[in-house]
């Protein structure tokens, strides 16, 4: 008997499971979407998880930690995620050089296999934050070419970007579904 593939999809909420090195603004940035103030996060131990909804679309996003063990054992809070962010400090070159490497090591998993990608170049309130061109250029993101992809210049302390990507995220992922 056939069955009807599109009937299979999920619907929203559509789960997120965002990644990035400690201190890139990963929780800053859920609980800016979620409570729209500005927090002054702890380090996170494991994960956190919202559900935060923008216009008529529902996301549940998983802020994992940003320390190895959380980072390589996502699978232990996140099943079937359906969409990937990561969190790059912008105000920090050499930084983003070794997100670039671990973002890597995470798209390119088998789990994740052509995962729409959105990155936020967080912290474009900050003064030495780096020009969001450049920025692409350093995580050489024109080299991705398996999926959709999306650098998004953001900040979780004035909001700037966090709506837009979402957005962008909302778009593709209705348009897969
Ligand atoms: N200026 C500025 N500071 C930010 C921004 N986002 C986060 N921060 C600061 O960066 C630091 C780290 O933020 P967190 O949100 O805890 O970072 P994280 O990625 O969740 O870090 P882990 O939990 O260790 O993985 C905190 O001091 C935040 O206040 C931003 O957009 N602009
Ligand atoms: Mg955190």
């Amino acid at each position: 008997m056939g069955v009807c593939e599109s009937c299979m999809k999920k619907a929203d909420p559509f789960n997120i499971i965002m990644f990035g090195l400690s201190g890139g603004g990963k929780t800053s940035i859920l609980y800016k979407l979620k409570t729209g103030t500005t927090v002054e996060p702890a380090i996170t131990s494991g994960a956190n998880n919202e559900i935060i909804k923008v216009e008529n679309t529902e996301f549940h996003i998983w802020d994992i930690a940003g320390n190895e063990s959380s980072q390589s054992n996502w699978k232990f809070f996140c099943n079937f995620p359906q969409a990937i962010v990561y969190v790059v400090d912008s105000t920090d070159s050499q930084k983003i050089l070794k997100g670039k490497e671990e973002m890597r090591k995470i798209v390119f998993q088998p789990d994740f296999n052509k995962l729409p990608l959105l990155v936020f170049g967080n912290k474009s309130d900050d003064q030495n934050s780096i020009p969001i061109n450049q920025v692409m250029e350093l995580l050489s993101l024109n080299e991705i070419q398996d999926r959709q992809w999306f650098l998004q210049k953001s900040s979780s302390v004035s909001g700037e970007g966090l709506f837009e990507g979402l957005k962008w995220l909302s778009d593709i992922l209705k348009m897969n579904n």
